[in-house]
């Protein structure tokens, strides 16, 4: 098992899947850390080193321990329900969504929804969402009027690892690219 598929599967527990190793997260989402290498080691390799690399090394750094590293969360693209306790902040004017092909047309007709995410991730320029449009096929664009949604009062929040987060964008608030 590579260190890279170690780090997906991580993913899925800790955003997803807890019970794949029989774990929970807590309210706040963290997974309490031996029980977290406990749970891994029954199928990968892993110990605190190679946790303690993942989460240094991690090209998004999706991962925060607490202070004393006995417990560790995801910083954001849960599916499950926790609250991580974001930072409520005021948006650029602008920002991404990169999308596949594929969804164009029910973006255009709903607007963007979390699907199976608790939120809408937008990027903060467009070579950012054009990698994760990338993830679902052919890559399309969307510019988010997110300073026009902030003065609508539309909420968002900044992740630990700079990620924008909101609820849905209406269509009105969308321009493709
Ligand atoms: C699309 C990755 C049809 C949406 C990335 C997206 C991100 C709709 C897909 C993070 C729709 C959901 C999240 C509608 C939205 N009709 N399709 N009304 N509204 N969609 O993976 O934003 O590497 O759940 O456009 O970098 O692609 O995992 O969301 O294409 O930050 O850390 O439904 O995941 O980060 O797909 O990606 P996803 P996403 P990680």
């Amino acid at each position: 098992m590579s260190f890279t598929d170690t780090s997906k599967f991580m993913s899925l527990i800790l955003r997803h899947k807890p019970e794949a190793i029989g774990i929970s997260l807590d309210e706040h989402g963290w997974a309490n850390v031996d029980e977290l290498i406990a749970g891994i080691a029954k199928t990968h390799k892993f110990n605190m080193d190679i946790l303690e690399e993942i989460v240094r090394t991690d090209n998004k750094q999706r991962y925060s321990f607490n202070e004393d590293k006995t417990l560790i969360r995801a910083n954001q693209g849960h599916s499950i329900p926790v609250d991580v306790e974001l930072d409520e902040a005021e948006p650029p004017a602008e920002l991404w969504h990169g999308t596949g092909e594929k969804f164009v047309s029910s973006i255009d007709k709903q607007g963007l929804i979390p699907k199976s995410r608790l939120y809408v991730h937008l990027s903060k320029d467009e070579e950012t969402a054009t990698n994760v449009g990338k993830r679902h096929g052919k890559p399309v664009l969307y510019k988010v009027k997110a300073g026009d949604m902030y003065k609508d009062s539309y909420k968002f929040f900044l992740s630990k690892n700079g990620v924008w987060l909101t609820k849905e964008v209406p269509v009105k608030y969308l321009e493709k690219i």
